[in-house]
């Protein structure tokens, strides 16, 4: 005869692990930036952006976003070529870079990034603006910049617009 067993307590469970809390995905998607710059508009001063604003004015009418940045290929090299190498890695697809004087700002950018780089050279005190026209349109073979008129920012605006719509 065989015997019944008392049935036995059923053991408590482990106590679970701690889980990593679940991320909130709403706010995930809030801290993404929906809008991200296609243009970076550069230029070696403050001094430079009542110059450089019609860029901007042309790219926000083209409905096109883009961030501006101060930084001189003189007095911030370091800068200069951290922004051009990311360039394309941070989804920018065309890079205008205006500067006075001995510009090298658009040249420069051009040596750091294979984005396609728009030079605006900006009239300074002297030389009628001959000196930045050179230094931005005179390019050594393997590194282009696209030169605009001397002030003429807005151009570099339509054509960065273009580029991007092409
Ligand atoms: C250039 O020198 C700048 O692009 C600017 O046009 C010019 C004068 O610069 P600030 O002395 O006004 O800073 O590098």
């Amino acid at each position: 005869m065989s015997e019944i067993s008392e049935p036995q307590p059923t053991p408590s469970p482990e106590p679970a692990a701690p889980t990593a809390p679940t991320p909130n995905v709403e706010e995930l998607f809030e801290e993404i930036e929906v809008d991200e710059p296609l243009v970076g508009i550069i230029m070696g001063s403050k001094s430079d952006k009542p110059k450089m604003q019609p860029a901007g004015a042309a790219l926000h009418e083209a409905g096109i976003s883009y961030e501006v940045r101060v930084m001189s290929a003189h007095r911030d090299p370091e800068l200069v070529r951290e922004y051009c190498h990311n360039a394309r890695m941070r989804g920018l697809r065309v890079i205008i870079a205006g500067a006075g004087m001995s510009a090298a700002l658009p040249g420069v950018a051009s040596a750091h990034t294979d984005l396609p780089v728009i030079g605006v050279p900006i009239l300074g005190k002297a030389l009628g603006g001959l000196d930045a026209l050179l230094s931005a349109v005179q390019m050594p073979p393997g590194i282009p910049v696209a030169c605009v008129a001397i002030d003429g920012a807005k151009n570099a605006g339509v054509l960065a617009a273009r580029i991007i719509n092409s």
